[in-house]
């Protein structure tokens, strides 16, 4: 049985602005190709298939578009989806009812039932190559505020719910390897601050990887952008995002992970490179450079014209300076001419005084790189002389991370 876990599309996501649809497109293309080469019976895609709860008509369509040619090209594929932190539910689920039950499994959220959460109705049998069921996957989908308590038992209920939907998977399809997937951030892991949103469950922002309980073959995580694995009772691990997300990812190495099993066992693995389709350009490659060096070393840079203007290079700039240098990011686009690149950020860091670079800043930081914990702190001791306590900082994590995942489409959705 060979499965192949990808996460993290984040389909209809801008980069400073630019669209990343023709990145999205070759990507897909990709998988397809690789579907096919390496004989995959099952693919499970762990979350933030979109980037937003509301993802552009665009966004969809590619969605769509893959789905339907996934399952023309290999007749026997199977294909998990889970909702993640970034996905609104039931625009995920919305195109379900017009597919094939029997190959398509869409959970935008935790399913339930007499309104508490149900894990026995996220098991979703996977056929190998010969049409018989040969691995069964426990669908978990990010879990929404309201599926799990806040008081502190969040990361105990979410346990819970594992380890029922292990238990009934045991019982429905004895002797068959249980795959869990996961929408979460697991202590340990290598965050990516730019660009994952915090996602707060049951009141903790990262949960132990204790919580998958033993016997589950592979655990197919999504939220950390960076690839990784992380120690566990079994093989545990983020696919990663398929190209980066945020120019501080641009050191990421991008794959999928190709999963077998045979049994019950823990199930072997191992990574698929995702060539990355546009480059990602820094000026200096480490570090910062001066106004004038900057603008030199960016005039200087040869770079040959790809096959389309929508494959150009992004480009980040990084001056040190010691005061506001008034227009600088029309300097650099100036000196960058028709250089066939997309300048994506001009960032200035202050020299400040001795230290680091932007410590006891002088200038203001821009707004993207502001992190709104740190203000909520600053307040704090400004008024209170103290630190926020522990669980009032808390309850701002949370507060902004449901700030952040915005309204469900559930009800009454109006944008
Ligand atoms: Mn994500």
């Amino acid at each position: 049985m060979r499965i192949l876990h990808t996460a993290d599309w984040h389909l209809g996501q801008e980069l400073h602005g630019f669209d990343r649809g023709a990145e999205h497109d070759r990507f897909l293309v990709w998988l397809l190709d690789t579907l096919d080469e390496d004989a995959i019976d099952a693919l499970v895609v762990a979350g933030d298939v979109y980037d937003t709860v509301n993802p552009p008509v665009a966004a969809q369509q590619r969605l769509y578009r893959f789905l339907n040619t996934a399952l023309a090209r290999r007749p026997g594929l199977d294909i998990v989806i889970v909702g993640g932190n970034h996905d609104g539910p039931s625009r995920l689920e919305l195109p379900a009812p017009l597919l094939d039950r029997s190959r398509i499994s869409i959970f935008g959220a935790l399913p339930r039932s007499d309104g508490r959460p149900d894990p026995a109705r996220t098991l979703v049998p996977l056929t190998d190559e010969a049409g018989q069921v040969a691995a069964v996957v426990a669908a978990i989908a990010y879990p929404r505020p309201g599926d799990l308590p806040v008081d502190g038992g969040g990361a105990a209920a979410l346990a819970a719910i594992y380890a029922e939907a292990l238990a009934a998977a045991r019982e429905r399809f004895p002797g068959l390897p249980v795959i869990a997937t996961g929408h979460l951030h697991v202590t340990g892991g290598d965050v990516s601050a730019e660009s994952e949103r915090p996602v707060m469950i049951g009141g903790e922002e990262a949960l132990s990887p204790d919580l998958f309980p033993e016997g589950y073959a592979y655990v197919a995580l999504g939220h950390l952008h960076r690839a990784q694995g992380l120690k566990a009772a079994m093989p545990l691990r983020y696919a990663g995002a398929p190209f980066p997300m945020s120019m501080a990812e641009r050191s990421y190495r991008h794959s999928v992970v190709l999963v077998e099993t045979d049994g019950c066992g823990p199930a072997t693995h191992r990574l698929i490179p995702v060539p990355r389709p546009v480059a990602f350009l820094r000026v200096p490659e480490t570090g910062a450079l001066d106004p004038e060096a900057a603008l030199a070393a960016v005039a200087a840079l040869d770079i040959a014209p790809p096959e389309s203007p929508d494959l150009r290079p992004y480009l980040e700039v990084v001056v040190a300076i010691d005061a506001p240098v008034p227009d600088l990011r029309r300097r650099v686009a100036e000196a960058l001419g028709d250089t066939p690149v997309r300048l994506a950020r001009v960032r200035s860091l202050s020299r400040g005084s001795g230290g680091s670079l932007a410590d006891g800043a002088s200038l203001p930081p821009a707004l993207d790189e502001i992190d709104p914990a740190d203000v909520f702190a600053r307040l704090h001791r400004q008024r209170f002389d103290t630190d926020p306590p522990d669980a009032l900082a808390r309850a701002f994590a949370e507060l902004l991370a449901d700030a952040h995942a915005g309204p469900d489409t559930d009800a009454g959705e109006t944008a």
